[in-house]
């Protein structure tokens, strides 16, 4: 073992270009050493790639996930986005983040690794209602890749449907059902057609639903909020309707008829358009809990006997109307999310 200074011929021969001192062992190696560290570290070469585990997604929402991934060692993170069953990349098509055999990049970063700790990317400037597969490669301090790619699968959550509208069959004009409020991801879920009769309890005496009722599901709504609806109908509605809804109300767990107030909904039913609100929790939410979601089987009605004096239709008329329009309202979206 020698010393040598880098700047020697015999040192600048092992490709040294560092203008230091080192030792020279006995096979002939150069080594050069900070205080503490053994010769032993510089024996090997690193030529084993980066293992990464743990990849997913969490907290995806209509645009934005946080990709997580785990490197055994430290590493640069490389990770990109492409559409769904889009042909596999190689790594080093993943490192490159660019445009390979025809495949777009919808989404890539790049950042360090600390081994063995789980490292969050944020993934950002994606489409809503849209499947993607997400590629992650890592690489070490000697240019070792990991290989291949580990993949996941994203897919971000649909942009909520707040209004819909249909043409009851046999009316002219449409039904427009909407509504405001609840947050940003706040929407319709599927909903589903219920006829009167299904239900455990009989309609309250003197109203009638013959065509059922109509229950709609709404959901990822910030908990607690108040959702103000409007339903617009293309004629006018009788003077005495009322809103009437099926379910819990607060204060009283036994499912029940019940209608919606001024006081507590600030109802309104003024010519063709009915307007209502239903705070999460609160009169008119039938799971009666702030939880981000409302149910809500309902629908109006007005007593039986009402006039049909001035050619206004009758109650079973206008249920019919109600109902067939937002059947047909509601198939379109079960529709729409199957088709989605
Ligand atoms: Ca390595
Ligand atoms: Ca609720």
């Amino acid at each position: 073992m020698l010393l040598c200074r880098a700047a020697q011929p015999a040192c600048a021969a092992r490709g040294y270009g560092y203008a230091g001192y080192g030792l020279r062992d006995g096979d002939g190696h150069v080594r050069l050493v900070r205080g503490g560290q053994s010769f032993d570290s510089f024996d090997a070469a690193d030529t084993t790639a980066p293992i990464l585990s743990a990849v997913g997604v969490s907290g995806t929402t209509q645009t934005a996930t946080a990709l997580s991934a785990t490197s055994n060692e430290a590493a640069t993170g490389t990770w990109i986005v492409v559409a769904r069953n889009a042909a596999a990349p190689t790594s080093a098509q993943v490192k490159a983040a660019a445009a390979y055999s025809g495949v777009a990049i919808v989404a890539s970063g790049s950042g360090a690794m600390s081994a063995a700790v789980a490292r969050a990317f944020a993934v950002t400037g994606l489409a809503a209602g849209t499947n993607y597969d997400v590629y992650v490669v890592a690489e070490d301090g000697s240019a070792n890749l990991s290989t291949p790619p580990v993949k996941a699968q994203l897919a971000t959550l649909f942009a909520p449907v707040t209004s819909y509208t249909g043409t009851p069959p046999g009316v002219a004009g449409s039904v427009t059902a909407s509504f405001t409020g609840g947050g940003a991801a706040c929407g319709y879920t599927p909903g589903q057609f219920v006829a009167g009769s299904s239900l455990p309890s009989a309609p309250p005496g003197g109203i009638a639903f013959p065509q059922g009722l109509f229950q709609f599901a709404i959901g990822n709504c910030t908990p607690g909020s108040t959702l103000s609806f409007t339903i617009a109908y293309a004629q006018p509605l009788p003077a005495n309707a009322q809103y009437w809804k099926y379910g819990k109300t607060p204060g009283n767990a036994t499912p029940h008829w019940y209608t919606l107030t001024v006081a507590d909904n600030a109802l309104n039913i003024s010519g063709s358009t009915v307007t209502f609100n239903i705070t999460d929790g609160g009169l008119g939410d039938d799971d009666v809990s702030a939880n981000g979601q409302i149910s809500d089987p309902g629908g109006s009605g007005a007593p039986s006997g009402a006039s049909n004096a001035t050619g206004i239709p009758t109650l079973s008329e206008w249920g019919m109307m109600l109902l067939s329009g937002l059947m047909a309202l509601f198939g379109w979206v079960q529709m729409r999310r199957r088709n989605g």
